[in-house]
């Protein structure tokens, strides 16, 4: 296994759509598990392959508190959504930021897991609000593009800031 780089906004790279993963193989396998070790390295509930320069639609979750309940998503779809609910969210591209977005309460979507199975599933509160971001950056969005132009706009300006100085110290 292997830690990956996690892109950090306004990386372009963030903004590709992710292409369905055609087969289910030894590669996606690998990738499925250097995800998770990315992941749990960087303290995150979850991580979609874009954020790791990867364009394929696949994500991984794991919302329990001993991180033993990893979730593999192949080409998640979202089929409904319904109500409307606000969490405060962050983002490992886009670091030392939270703000408060409001997304659908409840979702039914399918994904495909390892074993190549197609999974249903109705679901709510965090993992409900999880999926859709996860989704949104198969399909190159972040969540602070939900915010004010300005305030992504302050934050852009930060976060180029910090990338030059990190360049510098490196
Ligand atoms: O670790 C994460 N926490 C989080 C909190 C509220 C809403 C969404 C998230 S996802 C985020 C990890 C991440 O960036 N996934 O893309
Ligand atoms: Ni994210």
């Amino acid at each position: 296994m292997s830690i990956l780089e996690v892109l950090h906004f306004p990386d372009e790279r963030l903004r590709i759509k992710a292409l369905p993963v055609e087969k289910i193989n030894a590669d996606i396998k690998k990738i499925t598990s250097d995800m998770l070790e990315t992941m749990y390295d960087e303290n995150g509930i979850g991580l979609a392959a874009t954020q790791v320069n990867i364009q394929k639609r696949i994500v991984v979750i794991d919302l329990s508190e001993e991180k033993t309940e990893p979730l593999i998503l192949i080409n998640p779809e979202i089929t409904k959504l319904e109500g409307k609910e606000t969490m405060r969210e962050g983002c490992l591209s886009v670091p030392d930021y939270y703000d408060t977005v409001e997304r659908a309460e409840n979702i039914v979507f399918n994904y495909k897991t390892l074993e190549d199975e197609l999974v249903t599933l109705e679901i709510d509160g965090l993992l409900a609000v999880c999926v859709q971001h996860e989704i949104d950056h198969l399909d190159g969005k972040l969540f602070i593009d939900y915010l004010s132009p300005l305030k992504r706009q302050r934050l852009k300006k930060k976060l180029e800031k910090l990338e030059k100085l990190d360049n510098k110290i490196l």
